[in-house]
């Protein structure tokens, strides 16, 4: 039976701590055991069998998903004794189930998944589970337990930061609400929606006029938005993109439609994500409030499965830290006001 130990952990920088303060260590005592942790990972590999790993991957829909897919190449290299099998899915949930049997076919030692979709993993599951490989469910979440290790972010808390953000910022003023949600039955979609109405629940001076899926695409984000302009111009204030890459399809139909948007505009936007670009208009003013959802997965994910190798106990829930960002000239509880130098700063 694999050794798992439940423990939530914040923080992507403090990854490597985590593990120790999942023991019971002291702070200091964490340092060191990390400390001899990592070095014993950074012996072992050489030395030891290549791992396998099988990455059944999302697909390739927003700039979001590219850094996390270069991520798990940097840190699943044959240099550090990994051996990567990462499969685009293209955004199929029925080839990405597939995806997962071929690793097991192919006796992979650990399956990594970032589910498309919450829903339909229990069977498979049951197969890697029978096939004795372990899996760690990364990035988003399911609806199955059956599963070993679990690395990713808080959806609904990133949701709630938005929503608390806008509450700060409208301080008591109407909101017209358009949502361009992500891809439909993700969890990053379902949690974002889910945190942000429970702030609109406490705003009765809030509608939400309409909410659609874009996809968690530039292309869907554009087509969404050209169809509310049509059905709602003039009676929205602010439009929530789920992710960075639908706010620039959403910002390019409202350039087309004359509409002004951003801290010198007519209408609020508010994105998620947080990648370069994403930060480059919220720097630039364009977008108001960007909240991050980090990509930087893959170390944490190796982490794991190092201590699974090792058949030490190892965190069944590691939580990835992230923040939240607004334009220059608003100040915030909730965001860190963009500078150039934070995003001189940013690694993806
Ligand atoms: O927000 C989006 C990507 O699952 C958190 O998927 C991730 C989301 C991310 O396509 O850009």
């Amino acid at each position: 039976m694999k050794r798992k130990l439940v423990c939530a952990i914040i923080g992507m920088t403090m990854a490597a701590s985590l593990l120790a303060g999942c023991g019971g260590s002291s702070d200091t005592a964490a340092t060191d055991e990390t400390a001899a942790e990592e070095e014993g990972a950074e012996e072992e590999a050489p030395s030891g069998d290549v791992i396998t790993v099988g990455y059944a991957q999302v697909g390739h829909e927003s700039d979001w998903r590219m850094a996390n897919t270069q991520n798990y190449y940097d840190v699943f290299s044959a240099e550090n004794g990994y051996d990567l099998q990462l499969i685009d899915c293209d955004n199929d949930n029925a080839a990405q189930i597939e995806a997962v049997r071929s690793f097991i076919q192919q006796e992979l030692d650990y399956i990594v998944i970032a589910p498309i979709e919450t829903a339909g993993w229990d069977t498979v599951l049951q197969e890697a589970e029978d096939a004795g490989i372990p899996v760690i469910i990364a990035d988003r979440e399911i609806d199955a337990d059956n599963y070993d290790a679990w690395v990713g972010t808080n959806t609904v808390n990133e949701g709630i930061t938005a929503g608390n953000w806008l509450g700060e910022y409208l301080d008591g003023a109407d909101a017209n609400i358009l949502v361009i949600e992500g891809s439909v039955g993700a969890s990053a979609t379902l949690g974002r929606t889910e945190g942000f109405d429970s702030v609109l629940a406490e705003h009765p001076e809030w509608t939400k006029i309409d909410q659609q899926s874009g996809d968690f695409t530039q292309s869907g984000g554009q087509e969404v938005m050209e169809s509310f302009i049509k059905s709602y111009e003039g009676q929205f204030n602010v439009v929530v993109c789920q992710n960075d890459n639908e706010a620039y399809g959403a910002m390019d139909a409202m350039d087309a439609a004359g509409i002004t948007y951003g801290v010198d505009g007519d209408v609020i936007i508010i994105s998620f994500d947080a990648t370069h670009d994403g930060l480059q208009y919220t720097l630039d003013g364009k977008i108001n409030c960007d909240v991050e959802c980090n990509p930087i997965q893959a170390e944490t994910v190796a982490e794991v499965i190092q201590l699974m190798a090792a058949g030490e106990e190892y965190p069944e829930s590691t939580l990835v830290d992230d923040e939240a960002f607004v334009a220059p000239g608003i100040e915030s509880a909730y965001a860190t006001t963009m500078t150039q130098e934070i995003l001189d700063g940013r690694a993806y």
